[in-house]
């Protein structure tokens, strides 16, 4: 059985402001294995799927608008607790009460450009990664390192 995996993301606002590099980097360097990665243009009723939990709220359109505005990066992660320790690295939805450490506490400013996306739930990430990548997107493969990583 394989270690949790949850769905993260790299919004536009991250791609257009050069920030995948930094953002890729700070997942792996904690130890979470990167196993689906790629690059696209959501299609609005994609970004409609995702956010749909949102729909009727004040800000929906708005985000809908955002996330087809530009390419993401979207990713698959696996590790311990994988969901839990993105969404903390991740920090709070709103930039302003993010963290400093955190990636929108270091790296964001605006709640309508908060630079990333991370799964709130294990079945939230079982239903966004259905979504967003198919099977054979999802790559299986054991990192060298992963025993001085996960006892
Ligand atoms: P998160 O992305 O931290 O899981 P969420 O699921 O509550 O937060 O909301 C999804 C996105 O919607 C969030 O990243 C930014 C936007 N958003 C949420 N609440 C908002 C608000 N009150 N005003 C404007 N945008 C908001
Ligand atoms: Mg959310």
């Amino acid at each position: 059985m394989s270690a949790e995996r949850t769905f993260a993301m790299v919004k536009p606002d991250g791609v257009q402001r050069g920030l995948v590099g930094e953002i890729v980097r700070r997942y792996e360097a904690r130890g979470l294995k990167v196993v689906g990665l790629k690059l696209m243009h959501v299609p609005r009723s994609l970004a409609e799927a995702h956010y749909a939990e949102h729909k009727g709220k004040p800000f929906y359109n708005g985000l809908v608008d955002y996330i087809v505005s530009g390419p993401v990066v979207a990713l698959c992660l696996e590790g311990k607790n994988a969901v839990a320790v993105v969404r903390a690295m991740n920090g709070a939805t709103k930039p302003w009460d993010a963290t400093p450490g955190t990636i929108r506490g270091d790296l964001a400013l605006d709640i309508g450009r908060n630079v990333v996306h991370g799964s709130d739930s294990v079945e939230s990430a079982k239903r966004e990664l259905d979504i967003y990548f198919s099977k054979d997107e999802i790559v299986d493969w054991t990192p060298v390192a992963h025993k001085w990583v996960t006892e």
